[in-house]
């Protein structure tokens, strides 16, 4: 099929797009990892392959996942990793070279593919990057937690908001409200959240067009 796959990148970033140190999270924030966990798996989790999301990630963000909580249950794990399959695959993990031959399994699984199966990127900056500058970009919405503290970090996400439409000059990503956030998400959520003295904003953006 030639029609490209959804693809919803989901990130937590400081405000100056810090996401990792030393090969993991920057924090420790429970509430936010369950606002993670609830919205990649859905909110009827399926043992049923076919029923599952997809969570697309590097092999970095693969090693930087807890053992115990890997591979991310109840959905379906594809690892990209330059090396290609150096992760050992099972029932719902798969390891690709490339993000094109990610998505000839994208398409080719189609046919298999709910029409609800939601697919997420989750990381890292690598893959956030290339996802974003590639024009168009590969992914068209943005769920970004905006952690309103500074913490230190050494790898960043792409700074999508300053990217420009090459035609009008205007910002290619627009913010959501918070109703089209939790309408899209299918349940209610606070705007501004507080966990151990670090506030974070659950953020939507999605592409012009
Ligand atoms: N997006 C957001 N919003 N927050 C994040 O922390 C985040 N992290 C990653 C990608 N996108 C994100 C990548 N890093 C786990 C650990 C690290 C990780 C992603 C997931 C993890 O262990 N997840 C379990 C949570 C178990 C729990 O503590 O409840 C999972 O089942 O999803």
């Amino acid at each position: 099929s030639n029609s490209k796959p959804s693809i919803t990148a989901i990130v937590a970033a400081t405000q100056s797009n810090g996401i990792g140190l030393d090969g993991g999270l920057p924090w420790k924030l429970p509430g936010e990892m369950k606002y993670f966990a609830r919205v990649t798996t859905g909110e009827e989790p399926s043992s049923d392959l076919d029923q599952q999301n997809i969570v697309i990630m590097g092999r970095k963000t693969w090693e930087s996942i807890p053992s115990k909580f890997r591979p991310l249950k109840n959905r379906k794990n594809l690892i990209i990793s330059n090396k290609g399959i150096d992760v050992k695959e099972s029932i719902n993990t798969k390891s690709f070279n490339s993000i094109e031959s990610t998505f000839e399994f994208l398409s080719n699984s189609n046919t298999n593919l709910n029409s609800s199966n939601k697919i997420f990127l989750i990381g890292g900056s690598q893959l956030y990057k290339t996802f974003l500058i590639t024009k168009p970009p590969l992914i068209n919405r943005i769920l970004l937690t905006r952690i309103i503290s500074e913490f230190k970090c050494d790898s960043f996400l792409e700074d999508f908001k300053s990217h420009k439409s090459l035609k009008n000059n205007l910002p290619i990503w627009k913010k959501s409200n918070h109703l089209e956030l939790e309408n899209w998400l299918g349940f209610k959520i606070d705007e501004e959240n507080e966990e151990k003295g670090v506030k974070y904003k659950y953020e939507m953006w999605t592409l012009n067009e």
